[in-house]
């Protein structure tokens, strides 16, 4: 019964939104100049994606935005989490301007203030310019330079009504499922290479701090990590250990440089023999530290982590991701379709653990959180609501500075390696047609978000 759900009370301001991501709803690759990016390359790589499919199509929403636009209009939302495409804005990455791919832009957050909904911007999800890959990407540090670039060329164009930036979308897949794991773009299996990518898109996110605070002094800026609590996934010693490797790995790696200023006790052995991390330069740590205006959390479930062998025991010829660690599944926890784990209590610990490691701990937007659905269909999602409605919950009971909650993802879409299978939305998306269905969820968030009262009101 999807009537007994709610949504909590929370504090007068607290934004209520919906996400996307641009290559997985937009489309019109090679559109009025945009240039090719590492996941039109990857794409083609037979087997990299589930089905075969890439973002060539995807949602159309180059063409459709108007519609989404209605969509969050209908559903009355306060705010659009999407990101902006670098190589439809810079198509080789750098140098000349593309002036019709920042025009869809301008155009969307035009619309977006008509309707009175705030637009969130992320700079970079996942859409590398392919030229840029050609010369190293984000193995080298002129990456961060260009993004950061690129960045200005953003804001100084919609810097006059987008004043909430997203620098980066979860470092740790860009780097570690992109360039350790390969199941990612650029599809890469490396070790030294994938910290170097890891070190300089946090590089990129600190000189990108600092040039929009240039071009634009009111701007409110963070980043968007994705933060999965790692639990041992037995009372073994070794799987302690091994959790405590991944935590490092998937968590650590990332905050506590941004949100501490240094990377964690542990690190260099952990990597000990698979990279020297010569890249690190003097004063990168404090760039990368510099205070934020909010921190983004994407979470979607917990770890279980146990002791596994290393798949290559010459640490010298090692991926970065292989540490020793096997996920495993907990008998008793429920499942998604996609076999993810639903433990709402995972969004407490990761909002309580913040707080608790960092004092300064900027405020907090769950910057996305969902579930997927395998079935095609639209209409009846009722395990779609329960999901959000205890996920509020816990993040509620965390008693963090907790700004905003914004559901992944408005649409269903493009879900990277795993194809067109998954779908997250709110909204069912046919395919063939582009046609866009409301399922259950969306009527029901409408309907909570029309009747909202703020605590203290
Ligand atoms: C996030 N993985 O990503 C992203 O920010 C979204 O673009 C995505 O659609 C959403 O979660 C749902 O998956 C991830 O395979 C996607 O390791 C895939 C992986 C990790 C994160």
């Amino acid at each position: 019964m999807t009537g007994s759900y709610d949504i909590p009370a929370m504090p007068d301001g607290f934004v209520w939104g919906a996400a996307t991501a641009a290559y997985q709803i937009e489309g019109a690759v090679a559109e009025d100049g945009r240039g090719p990016s590492i996941w039109d390359t990857f794409c083609r790589r037979p087997g990299a994606v589930a089905d075969g499919s890439s973002g060539e199509v995807a949602c159309d929403s180059y063409h459709r935005w108007c519609d989404d636009v209605d969509l969050l209009d209908g559903l009355g939302v306060d705010a659009y989490r999407f990101s902006v495409a670098w190589p439809r804005v810079l198509p080789t990455g750098h140098g000349t301007v593309n002036k019709p791919g920042l025009e869809y832009y301008d155009r969307l957050v035009d619309a977006l203030c008509e309707k009175g909904i705030r637009p969130f911007v992320t700079l970079y999800h996942w859409d590398l310019p392919q030229a840029l890959e050609d010369v190293g990407g984000w193995r080298v540090r002129d990456t961060a330079e260009h993004f950061a670039d690129y960045a200005t060329v953003v804001a100084e164009r919609l810097g006059d009504r987008v004043h909430d930036w997203i620098t980066l979308n979860e470092p740790y897949v860009s780097s570690m499922v992109g360039y350790a794991e390969g199941r990612h773009a650029p599809g890469a299996t490396e070790g030294h290479g994938a910290l170097a990518a890891a070190h300089h898109l946090l590089v990129g996110h600190g000189l990108t701090v600092r040039a929009l605070r240039a071009v634009q002094p009111g701007a409110r800026v963070g980043i968007t990590l994705n933060l999965s609590p790692a639990v041992p996934a037995g009372d073994a010693e070794a799987d302690r250990a091994a959790a405590d490797r991944m935590d490092l790995m998937l968590n650590r790696q990332f905050t506590d440089p941004v949100l501490g200023g240094s990377y964690p006790d542990g690190f260099e052995r952990l990597y000990a023999g698979v990279s020297d991390l010569s890249f690190r330069r003097d004063g990168d740590l404090a760039l990368i530290g510099a205070p934020l205006d909010f921190l983004g959390v994407n979470y979607y479930y917990r770890i279980h982590a146990a002791d596994a062998p290393y798949e290559q025991p010459d640490p010298a010829l090692r991926s970065a991701f292989d540490i020793g660690v096997r996920s495993a599944t907990r008998a008793g926890v429920p499942v998604t379709d996609l076999g993810w784990p639903i433990e709402p209590h995972g969004l407490y610990e990761t909002l309580t653990g913040l707080a608790g490691r960092f004092p300064g701990l900027p405020p907090i937007y769950v910057t996305e959180n969902g579930v997927a659905q395998l079935r095609e269909e639209p209409g009846a999602d009722p395990e779609r609501i329960r999901f959000i409605a205890e996920h509020l919950a816990a993040a509620a009971r965390s008693g963090v500075d907790l700004r905003g909650y914004f559901y992944w993802s408005l649409l269903d879409n493009f879900e990277w390696a795993r194809g067109y299978g998954p779908r997250f939305g709110l909204v069912h998306v046919d395919y063939p047609t582009g046609e866009r269905t409301p399922r259950a969820s969306y009527h029901w968030l409408r309907e909570r978000l029309a009747r909202r009262t703020p605590i203290g009101s």
